[in-house]
């Protein structure tokens, strides 16, 4: 996502951050970001071109080695083998913002990651290897030449909000938030945190896993091994973005407007709803790590 779609996630957490979570955020991030999710969600992007910050770039997405719109599918092993990818880059930084032994700058560094890559990895094509997540694909969106990554990152995002929003990521985040408390997500969102996925049986509890075992599991093994635990929750949502790669997001002819008729008027209720869900799973993650409750 562009700036606007990680504000919008941030402001969503915001409004849902348990008090232990919320008085950390508040300190860490300080008035430099108005101590808030929102304003401190664009950073990583705005350091990953920078010499210093090279290392980050591929962490924010998983290169999905599937075959869309046939097959969608992501796998750890297969697609991040080098433990470079969003999925190992949430577990490190979730070790790294309770790490006591760090510095403040540095637990700042490791929330304001998690911010953003909790946003990512909910956008389809950052959980998609074809055509490199289809910035190698030239769209059109309402008449400007864009490609296919940069349509769903930035395009038909900025074109919704415009429209029907104020222009505004905390208009547009208040409305979102609105329908999770009560309107047409509200029976959805506690399924968000249970990261049970359908690609997964969902009557095998053996294979049900929540986000607080996932981060049980991470702080308890971080305390005798410096290398990644493979979390379980980041694959679920990955996963849960990458299915639309095989309904939504592909087929796409080439140079089609993106922003417009039918591709954009399916596409803009799956960016709404994975802007929310992705806003709600911050936060609940948050919660977990510094409340101890979902
Ligand atoms: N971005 C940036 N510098 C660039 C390219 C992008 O700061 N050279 C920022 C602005 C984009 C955001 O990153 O809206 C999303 O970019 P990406 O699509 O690279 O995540
Ligand atoms: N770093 C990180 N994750 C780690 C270790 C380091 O993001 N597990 C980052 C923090 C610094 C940079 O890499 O920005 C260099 O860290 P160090 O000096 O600890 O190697
Ligand atoms: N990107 C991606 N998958 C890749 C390469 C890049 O999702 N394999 C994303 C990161 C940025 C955008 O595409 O959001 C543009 O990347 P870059 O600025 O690195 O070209
Ligand atoms: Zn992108
Ligand atoms: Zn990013």
């Amino acid at each position: 996502w562009g700036d606007l779609g990680h504000e919008t996630i941030g402001y969503v957490a915001q409004q849902f951050l348990a008090p232990k979570a919320l008085a950390f955020v508040q300190s860490s991030l300080g008035s430099t970001y108005s101590e808030s999710l929102g304003p401190a969600a664009p950073w990583a992007d705005s350091v990953k071109y920078e010499t210093a910050y090279e290392w980050s770039q591929p962490l924010h997405f998983v290169d999905a080695n599937d075959n869309p719109p046939t097959s969608c599918s992501v796998e750890q092993t297969r697609d991040c083998g080098d433990d470079e990818c969003i999925l190992t880059a949430i577990a490190n930084y979730t070790t790294r913002v309770v790490d006591t032994s760090l510095s403040a700058s540095q637990r700042q560094e490791a929330l304001k990651f998690i911010d953003h890559f909790l946003g990512d990895i909910g956008q389809p094509l950052h959980v998609e290897n074809y055509e490199v997540g289809g910035n190698d694909i030239d769209a059109k969106c309402s008449g400007s030449s864009t490609n296919l990554h940069a349509a769903w990152d930035t395009g038909m995002l900025t074109k919704n909000v415009d429209a029907n929003h104020g222009s505004s990521a905390t208009t547009y985040a208040s409305y979102l938030v609105g329908e999770i408390q009560s309107g047409s997500y509200q029976s959805l969102a506690s399924s968000w945190l249970s990261c049970t996925s359908i690609t997964e049986p969902v009557n095998n509890k053996r294979h049900t896993p929540s986000i607080e075992s996932d981060i049980r599991n991470l702080l308890t093994v971080r305390a005798k091994d410096t290398t990644i635990t493979p979390l379980e929750c980041p694959l679920v949502w990955a996963r849960d973005a990458n299915a639309y790669d095989c309904t939504v997001v592909f087929p796409f002819s080439k140079d089609e407007d993106a922003c417009t008729g039918t591709y954009y008027t399916n596409a803009i209720p799956v960016i709404d709803l994975q802007l929310a869900k992705q806003g709600y799973r911050l936060a609940a993650w948050l919660n977990v790590i510094f409340d101890g409750a979902t």
